[in-house]
């Protein structure tokens, strides 16, 4: 346990205890995270934060796709559950009832919502059902993200679960409706002030990634490295979030926690290949 891990630790009242699994516990202690990413042609993200929340330790992982592409998801990582939504035959999340995509997330203990999702025409009709109709914490990222940014959210019901946002500075301006160089240079500030208007958790990533919580505390992260630039690293930190979420950390924990522990798979992938150019996301979920 490393010094920074006890000082998180400290913060959040947590009991560093080793080994860090009970021997009398099975995998419904460990929460049933459910992921609704993908679609025909980003159905990666899906896989990757799916397979990230295998490797940070949820008991159960199941991951909600278009029903068109269950067959091209099937048997990469046959730990991981899949549930086909209908579709109509599109690939795409367009036809999948709101319903049924919100009945998904409520039988879980955490989910995560928009990696590899794409847009289409009443989208923020479609998040907002799932919003006011889900009870479990959330992780919200990517095209989620970018519906939220398009939506008069903040005239929404509010939700019963925990909201976590995990914008890269792309996402962040257009949520915060600033330029990604403002938002770049006021990094800090941006994501409290965001956290606190809105009452959520944002981990506003990119170099030293930011998390701000809904009382203003803010987390500088100390761990990754400009390797780690490469696509599908964030859909790996959204799978991570959800399953500590699953796993029964609150907002702020699961963020705090899975940012560091990204950054520090990264780094040990780094390490492993000197000289290489880049971590792949599937390097990362490998030094999990
Ligand atoms: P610029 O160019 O600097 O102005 P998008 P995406 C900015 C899925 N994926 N610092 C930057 O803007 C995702 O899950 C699927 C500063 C950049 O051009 C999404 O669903 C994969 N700026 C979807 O693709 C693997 C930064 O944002 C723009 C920044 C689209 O997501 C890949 C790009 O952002 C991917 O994860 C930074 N650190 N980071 C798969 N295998 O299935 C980003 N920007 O337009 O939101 O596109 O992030 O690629
Ligand atoms: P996304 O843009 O959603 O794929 O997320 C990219 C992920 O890689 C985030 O977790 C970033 O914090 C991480 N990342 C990207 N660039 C860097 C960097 N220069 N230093 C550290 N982490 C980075
Ligand atoms: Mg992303």
């Amino acid at each position: 346990v490393t010094a920074d891990a006890l000082s998180i630790a400290d913060r959040f009242g947590i009991d560093v205890v080793e080994p860090y699994r009970g021997a009398d516990t099975h995998k419904g202690t460990y929460g049933h995270a459910r992921i609704l990413a993908g679609t025909r042609r980003m159905l990666g993200a899906g896989l990757l934060s799916s397979t990230a929340a295998l490797r940070s330790g949820a008991g159960l992982v199941t991951w909600g796709l278009p029903d068109t592409v269950l067959a091209s998801a099937a048997g990469h990582q046959p730990e991981i559950m899949l549930e086909a939504l209908a579709d109509g035959g599109t690939g795409t999340w367009e036809n999948v009832s709101a319903d049924e995509a919100a009945a998904f997330l409520n039988e879980g203990t955490a989910g995560a919502i928009g990696p590899g999702m794409g847009r289409w025409s009443g989208d923020t009709a479609w998040l907002q059902h799932i919003w006011e109709n889900t009870t479990a914490p959330i992780v919200v990222d990517a095209d989620a993200l970018n519906i939220l940014a398009d939506a008069d959210w903040q005239n929404w019901k509010p939700r019963e679960g925990e909201v976590i946002l995990t914008p890269h500075p792309g996402e962040m301006a257009r949520l915060s409706g600033k330029k990604t160089k403002d938002v770049q240079t006021d990094r800090i500030e941006t994501a409290r002030r965001f956290a606190v208007d809105h009452g959520v958790t944002v981990v506003l990533k990119g170099a030293r990634t930011v998390t701000a919580s809904a009382d203003g505390f803010v987390s500088i992260n100390t761990t990754g490295n400009p390797f780690m630039a490469s696509g599908g690293a964030g859909d790996v930190l959204t799978g991570m979030t959800a399953a500590f979420l699953a796993r029964g950390m609150t907002g702020e924990e699961a963020a705090v926690c899975a940012v560091y522990l990204h950054g520090r798979a990264g780094d040990q992938a780094a390490e492993q290949r000197p000289g290489s150019q880049n971590v792949t996301a599937g390097d990362i979920i490998s030094a999990l």
